[in-house]
């Protein structure tokens, strides 16, 4: 059994060495000793299932919601779904309160009222390369579903080629309609490794697309400093736009970086190895871009901040990697978190808390690592990590952690290669 799990994680982050078994690190700091109070406002009525009293009022329409919780004493993962194949990633449309959870070979699985519906919401594992870091690994619900029905996928294709697709579902809001895909993006993959994965709308409505370098190691395809290939990079593109008829399957937003010249259209940041998962807090954007062999790092910019270069491979996390001494760093955005191995061997990032149930956390972001299984949060503020925080003595260590997500209400969950869906919630 350990050897299938380290074979399992030399397979997913082949350009990682030195893997050593999860470890457990100290506890989160001091529960809050006063009881927190949750606010809500919404257009309609909202209703509360925090423990606690609550007060309602109502003007103009509009009702808020009083809470008083009782006080947080601590944070535990709660089972939602095992025995999965290779769970990569959780995600819900807005206003939606089913849990849609992608698999690496190539399914999107529905959980809901408590159970995962036998047949796939959609399936796709025959045209996915379900190997090593290969298979499906992202998924993105239109800011608009619930009118549209559009979503976005992203999988190796059986050549270990990237695309990217857009389904609709069918009349049957737990299915999909196969028939309807739509081929958005096709990138040559020259390894295996670092094909990158996450697909996330960002707050401009735009759809943000991660890639790794290509593969291998030390970035031997020299795609990281290089803007003119969509490899190394996070693209951006408009899936509302674009002209079927000329072969355009996008529109490019025309603030983009490189719109006139010096790199490509959809490229809105590079210098990323392999930004496995990122997200969308505000206008911030987090990164969890994978490392080579000794440093992991956690990037956070302003969404806005357009053709941002984020150092890969002059850089591996604040230390110089090529050149290996005296390197150039100007110009470089630089993380605001970093680990080394074997704390970690690739990070998993995750999101900032908005959830209503632990209203305590809001604004604290969470992340984990593949190999470390543990979790770990922290405050941006003014340009810095702040209020560190590991919450693995009360939650426990995860084996190989693929992934987060959140669903429709912002509450964050964990997926892990072994098949689990965890959700993070309080104790109280
Ligand atoms: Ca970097």
């Amino acid at each position: 059994m350990h050897r299938i799990i380290v074979l399992a994680l030399f397979i997913l982050l082949a350009a990682c060495s030195d893997v050593e078994p999860a470890s457990t690190s100290s506890l989160v700091g001091e529960p809050p000793e006063t009881a927190s109070t949750a606010t809500t406002t919404e257009a309609s009525v909202t209703s509360s299932t925090a423990v606690g009293s609550s007060s309602t009022t109502t003007t103009e329409g509009a009702t808020t919601t009083t809470t008083t919780l009782t006080p947080l004493t601590g944070l535990v993962y709660e089972k939602v779904a095992d025995g999965l194949s290779f769970p990569v990633f959780v995600d819900a449309p807005a206003g939606d309160d089913r849990l849609f959870v992608a698999t690496k070979d190539g399914q999107v699985h529905i959980i809901t009222d408590g159970a995962t519906l036998v047949e796939p919401f959609l399936d796709v594992s025959e045209q996915t390369n379900n190997e090593g870091e290969q298979g499906l690994l992202g998924l993105a619900f239109h800011p608009d579903y619930a009118t549209n029905g559009l979503f976005y996928v992203h999988y190796s294709d059986r050549h270990g080629d990237t695309k990217i697709f857009e389904y609709r579902v069918s009349s049957n809001p737990d299915l999909a309609d196969p028939e309807t895909a739509r081929l958005l993006l096709v990138v040559t993959q020259p390894a295996g490794n670092h094909n990158g994965g996450m697909l996330a709308f960002g707050p401009d409505g735009y759809l943000y697309i991660g890639l790794g370098d290509g593969g291998g190691s030390g970035d031997r395809y020299g795609n990281g400093q290089r803007p003119d290939t969509v490899l190394s990079a996070l693209l951006r593109i408009d899936v509302d736009e674009g002209d079927p008829v000329g072969g355009d399957a996008y529109g490019i937003p025309p603030d983009n970086p490189f719109v006139d010249g010096g790199g490509a259209a959809e490229v809105w940041a590079y210098g990323l190895r392999n930004p496995w998962r990122f997200s969308f807090d505000g206008d911030l954007l987090y990164i969890g871009d994978v490392g080579q062999n000794k440093w992991e790092e956690i990037d956070v910019a302003s969404a806005g901040a357009a053709g941002l270069n984020y150092g890969w491979p002059i850089m591996e996390g604040t230390h110089c990697f090529s050149p290996s001494s005296g390197c150039n760093t100007a110009g470089l955005n630089l993380p605001v978190i970093e680990f080394s191995h074997p704390d970690g061997c690739s990070v998993t990032g995750g999101y900032v808390y908005r959830g209503r149930a632990i209203p305590e956390l809001a604004g604290r972001y969470f992340y984990s690592d593949y190999c470390g299984g543990w979790l770990r949060s922290f405050v941006y503020e003014n340009g810095a990590a702040t209020d560190q925080q590991d919450h693995t003595g009360e939650v426990g260590a995860l084996v190989s952690v693929t992934s987060f997500g959140t669903d429709a209400l912002g509450e964050i969950y964990v997926t892990t290669a072994g098949g689990d869906v965890w959700r993070l919630v309080p104790k109280r």
